[in-house]
């Protein structure tokens, strides 16, 4: 379990160096709605605590998608023959192990290329693989997914690209096709793209996963502060405000947002102080919930088409798997 006594960064900067932090983060706090990216939840600390949330009773999505991998995994497989899979948002990598099992059964598995921006927690997961897997080589990536991919020049194909966990529904429309095209042009014809997404259900049980009752989903939401202090010098203080996440039924995503408490002015090195009201609140994600249609939307703009769509018929999830058009 992390730390989630500590309210004040001090560690070393782990997260990929990012040159337009704090032009997006001035742009994000200027705007109406304050908004900032929630790439920024992930460093050592945030990682650990969506490791967390993950185990949580409320949190649904990892152990249906885990259920539903492990279901189909061996049959996609030994179908596709893949020899390389390549992950976006790969984090801690436990539910890769099943479709890196599935590869490994057919005997072709040879790459394993595992992509995060959150660069401590990758290596220490690709350590790991290696560790577990010692025949097959693990090329970590670096990246920031909604920029580029940073792919290995060489890949043995046919690959597999997977997009686990739902992170595309972090992503509003326009970057959401953004980054499927981006997958889209950098696979060949017999390689295919694994997407897992969150289903629309009761709005109930969307809002307690958000809302869990140990408190860790309001703390991994307030760690992003942290990485703020950390990255660029912040004053911001976690305990000036609240976790809010509720669910928008005409956009189909919760949104979690950071209310102050009280007013205060956030001073920020290298852009004007910040006023925030009372009440007034920042949003740090959107976590859009699909169905089939949307979706198909979403893979119709990226010139993707749905091969197959295994879905958990008790808990709507739907793992999609994608060919290029
Ligand atoms: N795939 C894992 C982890 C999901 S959490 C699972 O299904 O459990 C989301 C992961 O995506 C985190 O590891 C986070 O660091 C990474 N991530 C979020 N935004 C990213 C971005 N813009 N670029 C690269 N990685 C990102
Ligand atoms: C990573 N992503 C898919 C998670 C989600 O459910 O949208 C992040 C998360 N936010 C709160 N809990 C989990």
């Amino acid at each position: 379990m992390p730390n989630l006594a500590r309210t004040r960064a001090s560690r070393p900067a782990e997260r990929v160096l990012n040159p337009s932090m704090l032009a997006e983060v001035a742009a994000g706090l200027a705007a109406p709605q304050k908004e900032l990216s929630p790439k920024y939840f992930y460093d050592q600390r945030g990682s650990e605590l969506f490791e967390a949330i993950t185990r949580l009773p409320e949190y649904y999505p990892t152990r249906t998608e885990r259920a539903l991998l492990e279901g189909w995994m061996p049959e996609l497989m030994a179908q596709l023959g893949t020899r390389t899979l390549i992950e976006l948002g790969a984090g801690n990598a436990e539910k890769s192990r099943i479709i890196l099992n599935a590869m490994r059964a057919t005997g072709l598995a040879e790459l394993y290329v595992p992509i995060d921006v959150s660069a401590t927690f990758l290596s220490q997961t690709a350590a790991r693989l290696r560790r577990e897997y010692p025949g097959l080589a693990v090329e970590p990536a670096i990246a920031d997914i909604s920029v580029e991919l940073n792919l290995p020049h060489r890949m043995p194909r046919p690959a597999l690209f997977a997009f686990l966990g739902s992170t595309i529904g972090n992503f509003y429309p326009p970057a959401a096709i953004r980054l499927l095209t981006r997958v889209r042009a950098a696979m060949g014809p017999g390689d295919r793209f694994l997407m897992g997404v969150d289903l629309r259900k009761d709005i109930a049980r969307i809002e307690a996963a958000y809302n869990d009752s140990q408190g860790i989903t309001a703390e991994f939401n307030r760690n992003m502060l942290l990485v703020l202090n950390q990255e660029l010098g912040a004053d911001l203080d976690p305990r000036a405000f609240e976790h809010r996440a509720t669910y928008d039924t005409v956009a189909h995503r919760i949104e979690m947002h950071l209310v102050a408490v009280r007013d205060q002015v956030v001073t920020i090195p290298g852009m004007d102080p910040v006023m925030i009201r009372q009440g007034e609140s920042i949003r740090t994600e959107i976590s859009t919930k699909y169905d089939r249609a949307s979706v198909a939307a979403l893979f119709d703009a990226a010139e993707l088409r749905i091969e197959a769509w295994p879905t958990d018929p008790t808990t709507p999830f739907g793992l999609v798997v994608g060919a290029p058009a």
